[in-house]
């Protein structure tokens, strides 16, 4: 038996990557001072995992942004566009990368960034790869070779980890119409052999192909590629080693495809899909040869993992195919968990007692070779003393008074069918809310954060540190809020936001405040490049403690006769954001956060607040990888957030938001959610996702965002005026809101202030035009 591990994070356990590129960008650090950190981190690493005792230690698994994009380098299919910055950087291959990942506005250049989208079902983006129907790739960087090499030099024989040629295939995007870019595959694996040639003249005897498309309905053609591509690298690589990784669902229907291909060993994750081990054990087909490698430890989550249950699956397999063929492994990369949980040594946010019940990813690769020390023959005295220290966490959390809250559980099993519903249709609220608001057409609103500038930011961290005492750290919030409501309504806005200065993260946020949560100072997960997120943990039954927002919202309320809109994070983006329980259904622990979030809806309505915002931004990210798994997920989470919305009266205005388009397939979900206007991001698309609403005959009120927040460029008031013409044509006027597509958390006060200026003319513009046409 011998254990491996599918990827480490790169971002640095004090997130020292970040830092170093973060300073690169801005010209504070010199390109050899940041290839030096890389280089640190990636030693680090290696040496960790070899002095724990992994047997097979990844490479390649680190990168400066993402490992698509690198993959994408190593291919060369790089956009045309970017031909330009070649030029100009001459053979600077890292200043060329991060062009395509953030854009290049450089001398006289400007060029738009690659895009970028959610990596399967996780919060973690990846640079979509882009292909044009002439699509040629050449060699063009050769990282992975470069790292094997590095590693080698420490002593250390590493597998580099490629993303597979289909799977990379399959994560682009075909950027013209008339191919199919999977047909690629003729023109893509030349130069995954000329990689792989590289490798074998450094006598690489392992590497490891990462296929997680292999967990998603595939079609014939992909199947077909499939074989093409691994039966080439065996004709041309007879004796190397291939480890086949999927991850993050079951191999399913993809089973038979998987076991024909000529590759070394497959992975499975079985935290996600247990019963695929049996599946493969018992089809007869895995052959005499194959490998298996037993994706055991949770890499997606921060429990620690449940020994005996393991050795029950490494028992079958080695009874079965014997020891020598079974790997023990993590499910997937572990990119996804937070470094190091000895960091964590705050007893206020994470007490001793949850602590004990939690694995990152070190204390992830520990378990992994504490798993392969007791499934041997003879389990040494100090591997039996930690599966006992395992068994007594894994009871006491099973039993723990701090899990278990019986009011909360006899909550949830007393909601009955009126406590999702409104209290009269959509239809009818429309006409009091109408009256009840006396609103404009065209009313004109933001989607609830302003800019977080480097004071607000400043005074977080002073306050949280003890430096700034809470009346004074208040006080300044308070001055910033007055601010941001005094502006708002000298431009004319219609429905005021507070402007949410008190807020970190949306999510964590709420979390600090909720019973059930737990958070970490330092655990840290990549969400896109050197952006990282620091996801609660939920651990036990969930509810609100007291109040979480109505003295900011009532403050700012109280300072304006305008409507100001409560402000929330819905249910579903709570959990999705957040390190989930596993001891339960997530749709439990989902409708526990709802009854929390209904909680604070009506105490908002309590407070005065007559319009308030549920943000479910999450909702279509959490949806499974297999479409046949969609319905049961999508019935609990709409229902989650009817629940959350449905205790208020009529007149009350639920508004929710919503990111990243791409609803048309989940649009009759969207409406099921019944809030009395939705918010969409739709400026990039240039209303395209409007037709989806139009066609569909949206019932409810719409904000489709006029302008796009992720860049600095103000958009001009004839511009948002000519997006508004076009929603018109496919919404009925009493229904469409004037917005912003997203938060303003990320932008500058400056420009922030002249969009909403050019935005507020554009809704009087169209109000104007409205008379004049009548
Ligand atoms: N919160 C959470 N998850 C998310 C988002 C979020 N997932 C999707 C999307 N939004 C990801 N986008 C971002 C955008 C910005 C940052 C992180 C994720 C970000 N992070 C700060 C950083 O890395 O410097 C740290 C934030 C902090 O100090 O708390 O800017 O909004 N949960
Ligand atoms: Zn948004």
């Amino acid at each position: 038996m011998q254990t491996h591990n599918l990827g480490y994070p790169r971002i640095g356990s004090n997130r020292e990557l970040k830092k170093a590129c973060e300073s690169y960008w801005s010209g504070k650090i010199t390109l050899h001072e940041l290839q030096s950190v890389g280089e640190s981190i990636r030693k680090q690493n290696w040496k960790l995992q070899q002095e724990v005792g992994i047997d097979l230690i990844p490479s390649n698994d680190f990168s400066f942004y993402d490992q698509v994009l690198d993959m994408s380098l190593m291919v060369g299919a790089i956009p045309d566009r970017y031909h330009e910055v070649i030029l100009q950087k001459g053979n600077n291959e890292l200043d060329l990368y991060f062009a395509m990942a953030r854009g290049y506005q450089q001398n006289g250049l400007d060029i738009t960034a690659m895009e970028m989208t959610k990596w399967f079902d996780t919060n973690y983006h990846y640079i979509v790869p882009e292909f044009r129907k002439d699509q040629q790739f050449k060699l063009f960087s050769t990282k992975a070779i470069q790292e094997y090499n590095e590693a080698k030099h420490t002593g250390i024989s590493t597998k580099p980890v490629l993303i597979g040629p289909v799977s990379y295939l399959l994560l682009g995007k075909e950027k013209e119409s008339g191919f199919d870019r999977i047909d690629l595959i003729k023109n893509l694996l030349p130069v995954y052999l000329e990689i792989l040639k590289k490798l074998d003249a450094n006598h690489v005897e392992w590497v490891q192909f990462d296929e997680p498309f292999l967990a998603i309905e595939l079609g014939a053609k992909e199947k077909k590629a499939l074989h093409f591509a691994y039966s080439e690298i065996k004709k041309v690589f007879p004796s190397l080693k291939i480890i086949l990784a999927n991850y993050f669902d079951c191999f399913g229907e993809n089973l038979e495809t998987a076991l024909s291909l000529p590759v070394h060993t497959l992975h499975l994750d079985l935290v996600r899909c247990p019963s695929q081990l049996h599946d493969i054990l018992d089809s007869g087909k895995l052959g005499g040869q194959k490998h298996l490698s037993l994706g055991l430890i949770d890499g997606r989550n921060i429990w620690m993992n449940d020994f005996q249950k393991s050795l029950f699956y490494i028992q079958k397999a080695v009874d079965q195919i014997g020891s020598d063929r079974v790997w023990v492994a993590p499910s997937c990369s572990l990119i996804h968990s937070p470094c190091d949980l000895a960091l964590e040594t705050n007893e206020k946010s994470l007490a001793p007692q949850i602590k004990e019940w939690l694995a990152f990813a070190k204390q992830k690769i520990e378990e992994v070779v504490c798993l392969k020390k007791l499934a041997e023959k003879d389990p040494s005295l100090e591997a039996l003393e930690q599966l006992g220290q395992n068994q007594r966490a894994i009871e006491n959390r099973k039993t723990s008074t701090l899990i278990h809250n019986e009011q909360v559980k006899s909550r949830v099993k007393a909601i009955n069918s009126r406590d999702d519903q409104r209290q009269s249709p959509f239809s009818i609220r429309q006409g009091i809310q109408k009256k009840a608001l006396d609103l404009p057409l065209f009313p004109t609103t933001t989607i609830g954060s302003f800019p977080q500038t480097k004071e607000v930011r400043s005074w977080r961290a002073r306050f949280k540190k003890g430096d700034l005492s809470r009346e004074d750290y208040e006080r300044l919030l308070e001055d910033e809020t007055r601010e941001s409501i005094v502006w708002q309504e000298s431009i004319g806005m219609d429905v005021l936001v507070h402007g949410e200065f008190e807020r970190n993260d949306m999510v964590e946020y709420f979390g600090e405040q909720l019973a059930g949560f737990a958070f970490t100072k330092n655990g840290w997960v990549q969400s896109y490049g050197s952006r990282c997120v620091k996801p609660p943990i939920i651990y036990g039954d969930v509810h609100r403690p007291a109040a979480m927002t109505v003295r900011w919202s009532a403050f700012a309320q109280s300072l304006t006769d305008k409507l100001v809109k409560g402000m929330l994070t819905g249910p579903v983006t709570i959990l999705q954001w957040s390190f989930v329980r596993n001891d339960q259904p997530r749709s439990q622990t989902c409708t526990q956060i709802a009854l929390a979030i209904r909680d604070e809806v009506v105490d908002l309505e309590k407070a005065g607040i007559k319009v308030i915002q549920i943000d479910e931004p999450a909702i279509r990210e959490g949806l499974p990888l297999r479409k046949s798994d969609w319905q049961e997920y999508l019935n609990w989470a709409v229902r989650a957030f009817r629940i959350s919305a449905s205790g208020v009266k009529d007149e009350t205005q639920i508004h929710t938001h919503m990111c990243y388009s791409e609803f048309n397939d989940i649009i009759q979900n969207i409406a099921d959610m019944d809030a009395d206007v939705i918010t969409i991001e739709c400026s990039r698309s240039q209303m395209e996702l409007l037709d989806a609403f139009g066609q569909f005959n949206y019932p409810n009120e719409i904000g489709p965002g006029v302008y796009d927040i992720h860049s600095p460029r103000v958009p001009s008031r004839a511009e948002m005026v000519d997006l508004m013409e076009k929603a018109k044509e496919v919404i009925p006027v009493s229904n469409l809101w004037v917005n912003p597509d997203c938060g303003l958390k990320t932008r500058h006060w400056e420009e922030t202030k002249k969009a909403l200026t050019e935005m507020v003319g554009a809704a009087k513009d169209l109000r104007e035009a409205m008379i004049e046409s009548v």
